[in-house]
């Protein structure tokens, strides 16, 4: 079995391409829902939450976690990583997918990178040692977009969702800008309306990419279900819990669905 956590139901989008890619493996998604969302939190009490998250995956005997929450992986990561021998798959905003699209799209020449994200991953050491890695700081442009955790999370994906992105799309020389990274796994479920708003961008977030690493580290370590063992299943849980809204996480899948 597989762990995938997130604050709340962001972490679907990843799930949804994970099992895309691995569509023979047993999953666990485990949703926060008593404590999204994570940005009003202390970084302690985040450590706090997706230690219970852990402990309750550890105590499943999953054979890796998937941390499916920009957020967390910012706060916890290389803690968990150090005290853990199972493999610690994370999400981050996928700066260098818009990097290399600069090179491929605009000839190298360099274009600004709209990052939206939430404020805790946006001011983390982690984030900035990504940019800089890249040699991006020139180009990209922070901006948290708190809000649309909330909008997500009250199945809210019309007109209010769509005026908060506009205004704050508005503060920016959108011009000036080549791609926009989604690096919050609830902003994905927007995607429509950042395409609607700026259709002259490309639009990246790090679910592909991280679910691809998910599968080369299990292949890797021969951990892979193999082909027609048995069909994928999902068990939602629920800040420890089994969900007893199981309809709830069933309308955002079938949102995702008319994502792709
Ligand atoms: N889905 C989380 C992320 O990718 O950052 C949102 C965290 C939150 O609850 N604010």
């Amino acid at each position: 079995m597989i762990g995938v956590f997130d604050s709340g139901i962001g972490g679907l989008t990843l799930l949804h391409e994970i099992i895309r890619q691995l569509p023979n493996e047993q999953y666990c998604y485990y949703a926060d829902t008593e404590n999204v969302p994570y940005s009003t939190k202390s970084e302690e009490q985040i450590k706090e939450f997706v230690e219970r998250a852990v402990n309750y995956f550890l105590q499943r005997n999953v054979k890796a976690i998937v941390l499916a929450c920009n957020t967390a992986t910012n706060v916890c990561v290389e803690d968990l990583r150090s005290r853990l021998n199972i493999p610690i798959i994370a999400i981050q905003p996928a700066v260098k997918v818009a990097v290399d699209n600069d090179t491929v799209e605009f000839n190298s020449q360099r274009k600004n990178i709209l990052v939206c994200a939430t404020p805790i991953t946006l001011r983390s050491a982690r984030f900035q040692r990504l940019v800089d890695s890249l040699n991006a700081d020139g180009i990209v442009e922070r901006m948290a977009l708190p809000e649309l955790v909330k909008l997500a999370e009250k199945e809210e994906f019309g007109k209010e969702a769509e005026l908060y992105i506009e205004q704050t799309l508005a503060q920016i020389d959108i011009k000036s800008f080549g791609s926009i990274v989604l690096g919050c796994t609830h902003f994905t479920y927007f995607e429509p309306i950042f395409y609607q708003l700026a259709p002259q961008l490309s639009i990246f977030d790090g679910n592909e990419g991280t679910a691809r690493h998910l599968k080369n580290i299990l292949g890797k370590l021969n951990l892979l279900a193999q082909k027609g063992e048995k069909p994928f299943s999902v068990e939602y849980i629920e800040s420890g819990k089994p969900t007893k809204n199981l309809a709830r996480f069933e309308r955002y899948i079938a949102r995702i669905e008319q994502l792709t």
